[in-house]
């Protein structure tokens, strides 16, 4: 039945009801008998965008109105995850929402099911950037996150035969409601071309950069709610497009074809995201990729600027605070300086000023295969003045350099932007350190690190310049959106709501640790969610696991250093325990793995294969009577983090110390009770701090002892020779027991651990892990001890709110204060 155009109602659901029937038939024309439950997800959220606009509107007016100092993200990812419960909580209307939808007789669980994860990201630098624009808009920052509306994200992932397959993730085939499309601030830049040297009147040297070709971006504006404040940001992706849709000449001599050429190469630039977290280098598109957001970026910031200061340079970098998410936007130091020089004409001086105080750069890796570099030819071709540009930086970096070690030759080229020597190649990271005021690190130890060991000479060069901004998640999803029985329960426990915006509050919850019935409680709310989770592995791998046995979840990207195979060999351990002793009394585990691999990484794909075709020999081994269990869920994504989450038990993170930068997932998994079995790597450290050594498992060599005993000549084959056990179990993955008729099928993994070198030394810290995990099965088995440790990781994983690590980047880095909102 059509409903009748939406009046106002002073009772809430009904306003909702009627709010979002009134979308269903005006915006979908749809009845409410033929909705699907796409339908009503799209109604539903776009009666939550009304709620949004009318504060975004607010908001905006606030910031210009007081011409506020405003702080821009840039980031090439952002990992949003579904968008409406978050919305409707952070807009304060999901309960009234929920009991409007029952009402109507909406099936809730349909209705979410039917939004497509905006996957705009690869892991966790993308998820940071997520959890951070959440912060910013909870805290009252003034705030805009810059990036690219790509049509397709994060592959879609899929198994066959235990292999990993790639699908295109088509995510806004049919639109989403969340975008508010902006033609009338798109932007015009340009790129390739080449450099004209031309003098002007006075003989000063002017370079044009002509022959040029044009590209348009239009802004894709998402709404970013705050939670219990009045404050909705914006998060702005650009959607490229030709100058001009078509080629008239070509059309009409007939080239049909011809004609859009040309429009659909410019649209190319936001299509896809790259599916590698560890290098793009060298590829022509991505280089154009980041060239083009920072250009629309920088254009759209200096708009809104002068539309207030007229020509007002002097005062840009206190209005203008720029984050650069890793090195992708890097390219924003010199497109800025190429502004200030070419088109407005300052001086060096003036323009490097203002660009020194505008720009900071958080640095996510130390692993040297993920650094940044472009070769010189490639950076000619595609930014020619750009290349002009960062030669001259250089030039001016490396006097400074030789001023402060008179005669050092190799110290020049160990700190140069250009790196000589085969090809030449730019280093962005070192771009991005001399461009900016501030350069953080992403937890403590990995802080340390950059300074020792990947910019050693640039800390004495820029004394103070080097930060630690400890990574943190924002409650707000990771625990009051993705566990609602947890989160009532604290709510109850505290007697206050307001713990989402405030998480050391938690604390309180350590005087429950011991109290039975608190126990019962917090532990019974696990298990409902294990028996979600459970349903789930059912649907999606037709395992069929108990909830009563230990959830031991490993959930990231798959890569050599985050040691998923090292996992598999405990769990590869215990099979063979067992078969050798039927009647050993062993804790019965539940093996959980979710993880995607890059297209083009064969190992990584390789121990996906093996994860699985081990798996599933072990699933159906009825010897071993349902004791062990591994379930690799397909396509991990945001929303099956958050379902994954809330049932863990114990949370694995277990990267070769050094490697790691900090990991979030640690984070979230602590926040829901489950404990850590752990190296002393990334933010693991920090945790270990906040929850106490008695709530934690640590085990496996430390950075230092790493360094040892690869500089000692580590050989994985010493461990092999030692252990018998762990000689047993390699040589048993080695062989085609699990892959009968199939030989060698775990080639590539074997030989990584062997012959390869085992570089991120999973031999080495082999039999320290397997004891930590029976000082594991012990804990569980007294029940009691594992809730108080359980309860305990809830309590004292404040620190790691992104709303502490937004406060720390606004008081040190930007000094950006709070516009509250009305
Ligand atoms: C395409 C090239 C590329 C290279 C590196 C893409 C993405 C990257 C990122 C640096 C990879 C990444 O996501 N790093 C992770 O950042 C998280 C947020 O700071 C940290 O928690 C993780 O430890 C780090 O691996």
């Amino acid at each position: 039945v059509a409903a009748p155009r939406r009046r106002a109602s002073d009772d809430p659901v009904e306003s909702i009801k009627a709010s979002i029937l009134d979308h269903l038939t005006h915006t979908f024309a749809r009845d409410t008998a033929g909705a699907t439950p796409r339908d009503w997800f799209l109604a539903t959220a776009m009666s939550a965008r009304d709620h949004l606009t009318s504060r975004l509107i607010k908001t905006q007016s606030a910031h210009n109105d007081q011409n506020v100092r405003r702080l821009y993200y840039l980031s090439l990812e952002y990992l949003m995850g579904r968008l409406l419960i978050s919305s409707l909580q952070n807009a304060g209307v999901y309960d009234h929402t929920r009991q409007a939808l029952e009402e109507l007789g909406v099936d809730w669980e349909a209705l979410r099911a039917s939004e497509d994860d905006m996957g705009l990201g690869n892991g966790g630098l993308g998820r940071l950037a997520a959890c951070f624009i959440d912060s910013l808009a909870t805290l009252d920052l003034p705030a805009i996150g810059y990036g690219i509306n790509y049509e397709f994200g994060l592959f879609r992932q899929a198994f066959e035969n235990g292999h990993q397959v790639e699908n295109p993730d088509s995510w806004m085939i049919y639109g989403t409601p969340w975008e508010l499309m902006h033609p009338e601030y798109q932007q015009e830049v340009q790129i390739y071309g080449e450099v004209e040297n031309v003098f002007d009147d006075s003989g000063n040297y002017r370079p044009q950069w002509v022959n040029t070709h044009k590209l348009v971006g239009v802004p894709n504006d998402i709404p970013v709610p705050g939670y219990g404040t009045e404050t909705v940001n914006i998060l702005r992706l650009w959607t490229s497009h030709a100058t001009e849709p078509l080629d008239l000449n070509a059309f009409n001599e007939g080239g049909y074809v011809e004609a859009v050429r040309n429009k659909a190469t410019s649209e190319t630039i936001s299509k896809v995201l790259y599916p590698n977290d560890k290098t793009e280098n060298g590829k022509e598109l991505r280089l154009v990729q980041q060239y083009f957001f920072v250009a629309c970026s920088l254009k759209d910031i200096i708009r809104r600027h002068m539309r207030v200061e007229g020509n007002g340079w002097h005062n840009f970098a206190d209005k203008v605070a720029v984050q650069l998410n890793d090195t992708h936007p890097a390219i924003a130091v010199a497109e800025l300086l190429r502004i200030l020089i070419d088109e407005e004409s300052l001086d060096w001086d003036e323009a490097w000023a203002i660009i020194t105080k505008t720009f900071a750069y958080t640095n996510h890796t130390l692993l040297p295969e993920a650094l940044e570099k472009w070769g010189v030819p490639l950076y000619a071709r595609v930014l020619p003045r750009h290349l002009q540009l960062i030669y001259e930086i250089n030039r001016r970096h490396l006097e400074t350099v030789a001023a402060k070690w008179p005669g050092d030759n190799e110290m020049l080229s160990t700190c140069s932007i250009v790196e000589e020597g085969g090809g030449k190649q730019l280093r962005m990271a070192h771009l991005a350190v001399v461009g900016s005021h501030a350069v953080n690190g992403v937890a403590a130890l990995h802080t340390e690190l950059l300074k020792k060991d990947l910019f050693p000479y640039f800390d004495t060069l820029f004394p103070g310049k080097f930060r630690n901004k400890t990574n943190g998640i924002t409650p707000r999803r990771w625990l009051l959106d993705c566990n609602p029985a947890l989160s009532a329960l604290i709510t109850k426990t505290l007697g206050r709501p307001d713990w989402p915006r405030n998480l050391d509050l938690l604390q309180a919850l350590g005087k429950e640790a011991d109290q039975p019935a608190f126990q019962q409680e917090f532990m019974a709310i696990k298990r409902v969610n294990k028996v979600a989770l459970a349903e789930t592995i059912q649907e999606l791998c037709g395992i069929e696991v108990s909830p009563d046995a230990l959830f031991d979840v490993q959930i990231k990207r798959l890569h050599e250093y985050k040691r998923q195979h090292l996992n598999l060999l405990h769990i590869v351990a215990l099979y063979r325990r067992l078969l050798q002793n039927p009647d050993l009394d062993m804790v019965p585990r539940v093996f959980v793995f979710a993880a995607k691999a890059a297209p083009g990484y064969d190992l990584a794909k390789n121990i996906i294969r093996a994860i699985n075709v081990i798996g599933a020999r072990i699933n159906h081994d009825e010897r071993i009577q349902g004791k062990l269990k591994v379930a690799f869920l397909p396509n991990y994504r945001v929303t099956l983090a958050e379902k994954i989450i809330p049932a863990a038990d114990l949370s694995e993170q277990i990267s070769t110390a050094g490697k790691e930068a900090s990991g979030t997932g640690n984070m979230k998994l602590a926040l829901n009770g489950a404990l850590t079995i752990g190296t002393l790597d990334g933010a693991n450290v920090e945790i270990g701090e906040e929850v106490g050594d008695d709530n934690i498992f640590i085990f496996g060599m430390t950075v230092e002892e790493v360094e040892a005993v690869r500089n000692a000549g580590y050989r994985p084959y010493d461990f092999y020779y030692a252990d018998e056990e762990l000689r047993a179990v390699i040589d048993w993955i080695g062989s085609d027991y699990f892959t009968p008729g199939e030989r060698h099928a775990f080639a590539p993994l074997h030989h990584s651990l062997l012959d390869g070198g085992d570089p991120y030394m999973v031999l080495a810290d082999f039999r320290s892990y397997s004891d930590a995990h029976l000082a594991v099965d012990a804990a569980y088995r007294d029940s009691p001890r594992w809730a108080k440790m359980a309860i305990m990781n809830t309590a004292r994983v404040g620190k790691f709110s992104s709303d502490r690590t937004i406060r720390e980047y606004a008081e040190d880095i930007w000094n950006l204060p709070p516009v509250p909102v009305k």
